[in-house]
């Protein structure tokens, strides 16, 4: 197993986990940097790189140096497309859109980019990311057909789908800025499905439904937007963090 993976896998044998989103578009690579750092002070587990804008891969890459300098956190892109690669990067959600309508976020991008992450030696963990009601942008550029807030069994489907195919996580997302999360009754009854690690996102931004969905067997918790808007990242994480950690 690849080491960025195998490390996640075995620290979720013994707790849960919770990893900061920065979108290289956002902030200077320098604040992302700070960012990360503050993050880690928390108490955070990793850094996803991603973003569903048209990012230039040359910000991707100060964005990325900058967090690996700054912190030791592992770094993990989660990119919107092809172009979102650094070689910088410890590894890459090799993800696909399960429930988008353009074939495009299901396999076409990353057939363009599987070999360029071969060559760049990114290490790729596989993910199926499932985008349920509101969705927002990643919804809309994703060309999301919604996973409605009420339809778990859609939920379930495509979660288990992801599992047959082999992929390494399965990632219930509502979109960044979400004003609700993830349905608590949608990652209860997704959990009790599936045997592969849950991440969940989207809309979390304090330690109740952060409670919320560890406790309906998220095991992976991912915030991005209350770092983006807090002027103590340390601070704002500290509450979701501790609710994480509660679990061990
Ligand atoms: C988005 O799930 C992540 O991909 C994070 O969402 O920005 O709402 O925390 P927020």
């Amino acid at each position: 197993m690849a080491k960025v993976l195998e490390n996640i896998t075995s620290k979720l044998k013994e707790r849960k986990m919770h990893f900061t989103l920065i979108d290289p578009d956002k902030q200077t690579p320098e604040a992302a940097g700070k960012m990360a750092l503050a993050a880690q002070n928390a108490g955070t587990d990793a850094i996803m790189v991603g973003g569903s804008g048209n990012i230039a891969q040359e910000l991707v890459d100060e964005t990325v140096i900058q967090i690996k300098k700054q912190s030791s956190l592992p770094v993990i892109l989660f990119p919107s497309g092809a172009s979102f690669l650094s070689k910088h990067a410890d590894a890459i959600f090799f993800m696909s859109l399960l429930n988008s309508r353009n074939s495009r976020y299901l396999v076409r991008e990353q057939a363009r980019a599987a070999p360029i992450i071969q060559k760049l030696g990114i290490e790729p963990i596989s993910m199926g990311y499932v985008v349920v009601e509101p969705g927002m942008t990643v919804g809309r550029v994703g060309e999301a057909d919604l996973v409605k807030r009420d339809d778990t069994k859609s939920a379930i489907g495509y979660a288990l789908a992801a599992q047959y195919f082999g992929m390494d996580f399965v990632y219930l997302e509502a979109g960044s800025g979400a004003s609700q999360p993830v349905p608590v009754e949608m990652i209860l009854a997704v959990r009790k499905s599936i045997d592969v690690p849950l991440i969940v996102g989207g809309g979390i931004r304090d330690e109740k439904s952060a409670l919320g969905a560890l406790n309906c067997g998220a095991d992976v918790i991912v915030t991005g937007t209350l770092v983006e808007t807090s002027s103590d990242v340390a601070g704002a994480l500290s509450p979701i963090i501790k609710a994480v950690r509660s679990f061990q």
